[in-house]
């Protein structure tokens, strides 16, 4: 086997591993588990999101979609994540302070009304970790808000997140109205409303997942 599928494989175990303990409503041994990872490096902070947390999201909500598991199951395992991912900012400064910096600053939000932060908190991590100085609004955040962060923080890029199709369609006019307010600032969209095609939008407005944010 070769080191990526390797590393795909122990991904997948250690997946299974905290979907097992949040069904068995471990809350502690989940987050452990997670922890103990990628404090001993047998993930890196970017593949316990990309092939542990994200893939576990996603069987959650087909569990849910398909009427295995109540909306309170959703929530509880939704709040297990953000603790793990939480808990791991500590391990995240200390690695980030050893890349050097950028010197560029990158604001991530929620537009209004989008409460799917989760992946977007995730992105701050992988942000600080490429040698970006970086500072995450959360889910639901006002355009004026948006417009002051920019604008106090002094912000080179302005990520901006959604993940239902319904929020994607009220963007395109959000980030018009922004870049209207702020000329010269980049603006970029992301989220999983975007994973399967991005009509409306140019290619270089799109942040994808697999982007190297260290060339952005
Ligand atoms: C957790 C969750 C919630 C939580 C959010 C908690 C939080 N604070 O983030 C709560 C309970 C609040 C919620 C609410 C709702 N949700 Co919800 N939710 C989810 C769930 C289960 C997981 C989302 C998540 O955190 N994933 C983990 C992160 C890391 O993954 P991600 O953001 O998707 O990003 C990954 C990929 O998408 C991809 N990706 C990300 N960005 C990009 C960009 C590009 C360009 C590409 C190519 C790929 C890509 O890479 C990432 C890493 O692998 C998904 C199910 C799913 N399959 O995604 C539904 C889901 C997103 N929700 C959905 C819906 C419909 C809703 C509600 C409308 C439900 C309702 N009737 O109330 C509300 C809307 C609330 C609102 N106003 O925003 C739909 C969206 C459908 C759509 N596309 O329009 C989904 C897909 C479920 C479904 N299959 O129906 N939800």
């Amino acid at each position: 086997m070769d080191d990526n599928a390797d590393r795909a494989a122990v991904a997948r175990d250690l997946m299974k591993e905290i979907d097992r303990r949040i069904g068995a409503y471990d809350r502690a041994g989940a987050v452990e588990a997670a922890l103990r990872a990628a404090r001993e490096g047998v993930v890196s902070v970017p593949e316990l999101h990309t092939l542990v947390l994200a893939p576990l999201m996603a069987l959650v909500g087909a569990r849910w979609q398909a009427g295995e598991t109540e909306v309170w199951q959703e929530h509880h395992a939704t709040g297990i994540v953000r603790t793990i991912v939480e808990s791991l900012a500590p391990l995240v400064h200390e690695q980030a302070a050893q890349v050097p910096r950028n010197g560029r600053t990158a604001v991530l939000a929620c537009p209004p009304e989008e409460m799917h932060d989760l992946g977007l908190r995730m992105l701050l991590d992988r942000f600080l970790l490429a040698g970006w100085n970086a500072h995450f609004l959360g889910a639901d955040v006002p355009q004026e808000e948006i417009a002051l962060a920019v604008r106090a923080l002094e912000a080179d890029l302005l990520v901006l997140s959604a993940a239902t199709h319904y929020h994607r369609l009220r963007l395109r006019a959000l980030v018009d109205g922004l870049r209207q307010a702020a000329p010269g600032l980049r603006v970029l969209v992301t989220g999983s409303a975007f994973a399967h095609g991005h009509d409306g939008w140019a290619d270089d407005e799109v942040l994808a997942p697999a982007t190297d944010l260290q060339e952005l």
